[in-house]
């Protein structure tokens, strides 16, 4: 809700703990945010106020006026907290002549942390399933353990005639959970109660359930799949499968506001009856089987007979390790048509939706006789031949089947518990397939998209989509390194280098929050972040320069990115643990010991030496944990880690860079890591920022990174003065480069730089991901670089933006992005001489723009001469810019075009 006022700025898109009204929060000092918005420039708020009220609408907690323009969140501080209460907020912005705005909305919250859970974990009798063993240490694959079926529990119960006033379903599981009320699906959160160290810790979902309640008998009903818990994740053959548990289990408590006053709880105990479904199994990587002559029509409504299922058994009591989700629910976002359904024999069709992705089809299927198969496949690409290609994705089957039973008729199949990542579909055992039939159903992190980003170059544009498209495809619960193949690992290097651009294609501030939670629940006791998290055996423990820093790299830009400083108030210690354990066993500052599998480069190539990506990192999370401390107040801590990162950035500068510049390897990474992270001298970074230049035009110009210099290549090419280069770099078509895959029909972001080349043609199955997004960190600088949309350095939230357009070859460009102070905006076109550059600062914030121009005198705002223009103060000049200050507002410049016609 929001009041309207045309004099005052208008808060909108109020968040509670990052998520919009959320159901369910454990947090007892919640943060409340808001944004703002506002037709008139100049337009700042004076103060604001923030005022939670309880059920009855009794104040809890009232901030009173705050005298503080640019706040944009506030910390809850009232009274505290009771559980399972809704709370309603209201946030009033006054501007400087007292006009006024408010707006208002809500959060729940869940248990917060009450011990008053009453639900035991129970599950069906793993004697009568075929379960997998866990398996030892050393021991060979499991792919002929088998994997056993999926169950069913139900519980009925009695309501009254009068409808509950509220009703709220409490739940999780050790494997995969969905959960019906009456034969209607509760909720739409998907692969609940999703992916942590399940030793450490189990999220639980919050689900309104008041409409779904009915008078006389009810009954809940749910499926138990193995996921993440029993099910196969990883690669290690060794141990694909149960990395925690057998077998599911399931913990949920139903609670019933009535209305005539009772407070009424349905737990998970022995009164629950279970059988097996006719899901012969659903795995991750395996896939799901239906097979319905199991099936037992009504078993999800009342009056089923349920006397051959048997009481479910108890096998365990414990709720210490349970804590609400904080991240936005996997839901099925969005549905692909097919682009083509080709008949590719009798009974066998391929399906192509057009797009790489993750998730599911579904299927509508008539006459299916009983015992008769239809066996869906997926693939990311296809072979030479134009058949599906599946050596990559190793041994994930990723294949579904389902079996008629006696029904009959027409049945729509769709998957529940696991996904594939896939663009193509064999469907084998119908003789004939319409496209109206199946469908293409994209399942990820239901994270709000906040950036657009468009321009004059097509296939830039196509870059941008196919990046979101990674970031959508991995965005599953934790974010994996890709979708389709046997391991979907939450690789930390990954996740730090694509963060930033991320964070400018959707709001991840929650979806990192939650699993940052197992980036530090995986740290060991002595300092060392993981390679993955969770962490899973298989994959060394010990973090790799790279891939531990991401520990203390992700808090940071979060922090930036959401001006939330929780980020680093939460990974602060671990942050000091991890640095402190690099030094310890490295006294002397070269990082050598300690550095677990060193995946360096990782994928570049041209490789450069471990010693120096490692110097490079240790020195960069050394500073970042120095400035974490000072923002945090912790100035002992701040002084000691000031001082080590200058003495580890010596030792770089003396171990590994000549006095010309060289830094050892003479690699694009080494100078990118050495430029970004701020190692050298001022004289030496000169001398190094030529010898990186002249590596990018020697190579083309073209890339030769990996995936930690990937990220750098632009923003550092920009920096060092030659947006030039960056730009040929993103136009360059040749392998490697960005727009290579395109010419090869890519709709995501490969692994490689060379996943296919006509020459060659695919790259080894044992590693080639079509759908990884490390490579497509360059995203961050088609905002930042391209059109021009960035934050200044040292500001946080987006408090101070950086208008900076580098217009290259380009005719035009656009990017909008919803910040958390609201929403800022840059276009800019060239055209008869002319360059236009339209910009909007959300009230709030304010901007230093750069309007590019061969002459600063030709500058004009909204027609008048710059200099006169109100908001704006002119800063001076550069080569080829004009720089000013603006306030908040909509701004429209013009100036002569810098770099004459348009290509
Ligand atoms: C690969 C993963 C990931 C990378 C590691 C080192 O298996 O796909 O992208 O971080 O290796």
């Amino acid at each position: 809700m929001t009041g309207h006022s045309p004099d005052a700025p208008t808060p909108y898109g109020l968040r509670c703990e990052h998520l919009a009204e959320p159901l369910g929060i454990d947090e007892g000092s919640p943060l409340l945010s808001w944004r703002l918005a506002s037709a008139r420039r100049g337009d700042a708020p004076a103060s604001c106020r923030v005022l939670v009220r309880d059920e009855a609408g009794l104040p809890v907690w009232d901030t009173g006026e705050i005298d503080a323009p640019d706040a944009a969140a506030v910390r809850y501080a009232g009274a505290p907290l009771r559980p399972r209460a809704r709370y309603r907020w209201q946030v009033t912005v006054t501007a400087g002549d007292g006009a006024s705005a408010e707006a208002s909305s809500w959060f729940e919250t869940g248990r917060l942390g009450a011990a008053d859970w009453r639900a035991s974990w129970i599950a069906h009798d793993p004697d009568d399933l075929d379960v997998i063993d866990a398996p030892e240490e050393g021991e060979l694959a499991l792919a002929d353990h088998g994997l056993s079926p999926a169950v069913r529990l139900r519980r009925p119960f009695e309501a009254p005639a009068a409808p509950p006033v509220r009703a709220r379903l409490y739940i999780t599981a050790r494997g995969l959970y969905e959960m019906r009320l009456n034969g209607r699906r509760v909720g739409d959160h998907e692969l609940t109660p999703g992916w942590t160290d399940y030793r450490d810790r189990i999220d639980y979902q919050t689900h309104d359930v008041t409409e779904l309640v009915v008078a006389g008998e009810n009954v809940l009903a749910a499926t138990l799949a193995d996921g993440w818990w029993s099910g196969f994740v990883g690669f290690d053959p060794r141990r694909l499968g149960a990395h925690y548990g057998n077998h599911p289990q399931l913990l949920a408590e139903l609670h019933i506001d009535h209305a005539d006053g009772r407070h009424e709880v349905i737990a998970t105990d022995t009164t629950w009856r279970t059988r097996r479904s006719p899901l012969r199994y659903a795995d991750l990587l395996k896939g799901e089987c239906l097979d319905l002559r199991r099936e037992t029509p009504g078993w999800d409504r009342p009056s089923f007979a349920d006397e051959d299922w048997a009481p479910a058994r108890i096998t365990g009591t414990d709720h210490h390790l349970l804590t609400a989700s904080v991240a936005p629910p996997i839901r099925a976002v969005r549905e692909l048509a097919p682009r083509a359904v080709t008949r590719v024999g009798a009974d066998r069709h391929l399906v192509d939706f057009g797009q790489n992705f993750a998730g599911r089809v579904r299927l509508t299927v008539r006459d299916l006789a009983f015992g008769a198969r239809v066996v869906i496949r997926h693939g990311e690409v296809l072979d030479e031949d134009g058949a599906l290609y599946t050596d990559n994705l190793r041994t994930a089957d990723a294949t579904d089947v389902v079996i008629g039973g006696e029904d009959g008729g027409e049945l729509v199949f769709e998957p529940r518990f696991t996904y594939h990542g896939f663009r193509y579909a064999e469907v084998v055992g119908l003789p004939a397939l319409e496209a109206a039939d199946i469908t293409g159903v994209v399942l990820h992190n239901d994270t709000p998209w906040t950036g657009e980003f468009a321009c004059s170059d097509p296939d830039l544009e196509r870059l941008h989509a196919n990046i979101g498209w990674g970031q959508r495809s991995n965005f599953l619960s934790v974010p994996t390194d890709c979708p389709q193949r046997d391991e979907r690992l939450g690789w930390l290097a990954d996740a730090q280098v694509f963060l930033p651009t991320a964070c400018l294609n959707a709001d991840v501030a929650a979806f990192f929050e939650g699993w940052l939670r197992e980036v530090r629940g995986a740290q060991s006791p002595d300092g060392c972040f993981t390679n993955v998290a969770p962490r899973l055996a298989g994959v060394a423990d010990q973090g790799a320069p790279g891939w531990g820093d991401a520990g203390v790299l992700l808090p940071w830009h979060l922090y930036r990115t959401y001006g939330d400083e929780r980020f680093l108030e939460r990974n602060f210690d671990a942050m000091c643990a991890w640095v402190d354990f690099v030094h310890r066993h490295n006294p002397d500052l070269v990082w050598r010991d300690r550095v677990g599998p060193h995946y360096a480069d990782w994928l570049a190539p041209v490789p450069t030496p471990r010693e120096v990506v490692a110097g490079a990192y240790f020195a960069r999370s050394t500073d970042l944990t120095a400035r974490a401390a000072r923002v945090l107040g912790r100035d002992d801590a701040a002084a000691r880690y000031e001082a080590l990162a200058a003495r580890v950035r010596e030792t770089f500068t003396d171990r590994f860079v000549s006095p010309d510049g060289t830094i050892e390897g003479d690699t694009q990474t080494g100078y990118l890591l050495a430029l970004a992270f701020g190692l050298l001298p001022d004289d030496l970074a000169a001398r190094a920022a030529e010898r990186l230049a002249a590596l990018v035009e020697a190579a083309g110009p073209g890339p030769t990174t990996g995936f930690l210099g990937v990220g750098l290549l632009a923003p550092v090419l920009d920096e060092c003065g030659r947006p030039d280069l960056a730009h040929a770099l993103l136009r360059r078509t040749d392998a490697p480069s960005w727009l290579y895959p395109l010419r090869h029909g890519a709709t995501t972001v490969w692994e490689r730089w060379d996943g296919y080349t006509p020459e060659r043609g695919f790259q080894a199955p044992a590693m080639n991901s079509f759908n990884h997004y490390a490579l497509g960190s360059v995203g961050a600088w088609l905002y930042e670089g391209v059109a021009g949309l960035a934050q200044a350095p040292g500001s946080t939230g987006y408090r101070e933006l950086l208008i900076r357009p580098r217009p290259g070859g380009l005719a035009w460009a656009r990017a909008a992005y919803e910040s958390v102070r609201g929403p800022v905006r840059v276009g800019w076109r060239r055209a008869d001489g002319e360059l236009r550059l339209e910009v909007s600062v959300p009230p709030s914030a304010t901007a230093t723009v750069h309007v590019p121009t061969g002459d600063p005198e030709s500058v004009r705002e909204s027609g008048s001469p710059v200099a006169d223009a109100a908001g704006v103060t002119v800063l001076g000049t550069g080569p080829g810019t004009l720089r000013c200050r603006v306030v908040s507002g909509d701004y429209r410049f013009t100036a002569d075009d810098p770099s004459g016609p348009v290509p």
